[in-house]
């Protein structure tokens, strides 16, 4: 197969409610799709990438520099045989799996259109709907917070994970603790906001019986989490550490992570992240499916892997109504806590077209 069309396309889209984290707040959401066209039929991919290195150092206006500089040439006239060569096409390239994720992502689509295969299919899912967990911002105020989790808990979401940092974390889990009981399941995210100093201070998060705590130390310090592991009882989950299979088999065997969350875009792709799925059921570790505010495609893709059996806990799979009002595709609506897996060809859902062009901000289509 070969890539007959690229086209790079930004699309603005409001968020219902400001998304802070350790790193910044989000009011809208500034999204790179990648458009293919492969031996005829259409593919769709979503670059995570942030408008600033904050959360890894991709960025989006980088992702389209590269994608345009680098990759396209890499691809163009070039015959492939399926979109698990996309990585090894691109693998001179250093870094930058935001961008390679989607292009793969998008080839990956177009693929699966054609063969009349559905992602879930394709990743090897097992489960035909998912839990959803939700993932919950830095607040002004404690009072307002509980509210918030209160609501998330009345639609339905089945696992709170909480954003913490330096200044907004015991009390703060303390009291969502006291609000929601014993039995609803949390988590805590830190996004690298801590060091090995805090180990103290984090260690008095044992109390509140949580799942785990996300990423508290900085992405390359994986002796640091090991060490942590070890100042602490509960479980340390890496996200920003975890880039790849190879990344993700030396922080088990090292003691830094007890569970993964798996974000396709961090790593590089949806089948490396089946790859680090493999890999941490061979190893007993956990997985769950991370989220990066993505529109309906993304999500679309996420839900499908989720589906695989390593997931056993609730992922960061929302309803599109937790971030949009209105998603570029059908949106992904929650029953009984839980969204369907979608089984139509490629991800199961395209972009809307008049909601396509109301939200495009810019287009670029790429020779190829
Ligand atoms: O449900 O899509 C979602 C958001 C989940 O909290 C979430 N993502 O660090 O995991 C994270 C965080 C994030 C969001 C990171 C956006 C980067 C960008």
């Amino acid at each position: 197969m070969k890539i007959d069309e690229l086209e790079l396309r930004r699309v603005a889209m409001p968020l219902v409610s400001p998304f802070r984290t350790s790193f910044g707040t989000q009011t809208a959401k500034d999204i790179l799709l990648v458009r293919v066209v492969v031996d005829g039929e259409e593919g769709w991919g979503e670059c995570v990438t942030l408008p600033d290195p904050v959360y890894s150092p991709e960025y989006t206006d980088g992702a389209v520099d590269v994608i345009r500089r680098v990759m396209a040439p890499a691809l163009a006239g070039v015959e492939f045989a399926g979109a698990h060569m996309i990585g090894e096409l691109l693998g001179h390239i250093k870094g930058h799996r935001m961008a390679k994720a989607a292009i793969e992502m998008a080839v990956l689509d177009a693929e699966l259109r054609a063969a009349g295969r559905s992602f879930a299919r394709e990743l090897g899912a097992v489960h035909t709907t998912v839990p959803c967990g939700v993932s919950v911002g830095i607040m002004d105020e404690i009072p307002r917070l509980l509210d918030a989790v209160d609501a998330y808990l009345d639609e339905g979401y089945v696992r709170i994970k909480l954003k913490i940092e330096p200044g907004w974390d015991v009390d703060v889990v303390r009291a969502v603790r006291e609000r929601i009981g014993d039995d609803v399941q949390l988590q805590v995210d830190a996004n690298t906001a801590y060091t090995l100093r805090d180990a103290t201070h984090l260690a008095r998060l044992d109390e509140f019986d949580l799942l785990l705590i996300e990423q508290p130390l900085e992405e390359e310090d994986i002796l640091g989490h090991a060490e942590l592991a070890r100042l602490v009882r509960t479980p340390i989950c890496l996200d920003e550490s975890i880039t790849s299979a190879q990344t993700a088999a030396a922080a088990i065997r090292l003691g830094a992570t007890s569970i993964i969350n798996i974000k396709p875009g961090r790593v590089g792709g949806y089948l490396e992240a089946r790859r680090i799925h493999d890999l941490a059921v061979a190893n007993g570790v956990p997985v769950w499916c991370g989220g990066m505010v993505e529109s309906g495609l993304g999500r679309a893709a996420n839900v499908a892997l989720a589906a695989l059996p390593g997931f056993t806990l609730p992922g960061d799979v929302s309803a599109s109504d937790r971030f949009y009002k209105t998603d570029l595709t059908e949106p992904f609506v929650m029953r009984d806590g839980h969204l369907t897996v979608p089984t139509g060809p490629g991800l199961g859902v395209a972009p809307i077209p008049e909601v396509l062009d109301e939200l495009t901000t810019w287009i670029e289509p790429l020779r190829m």
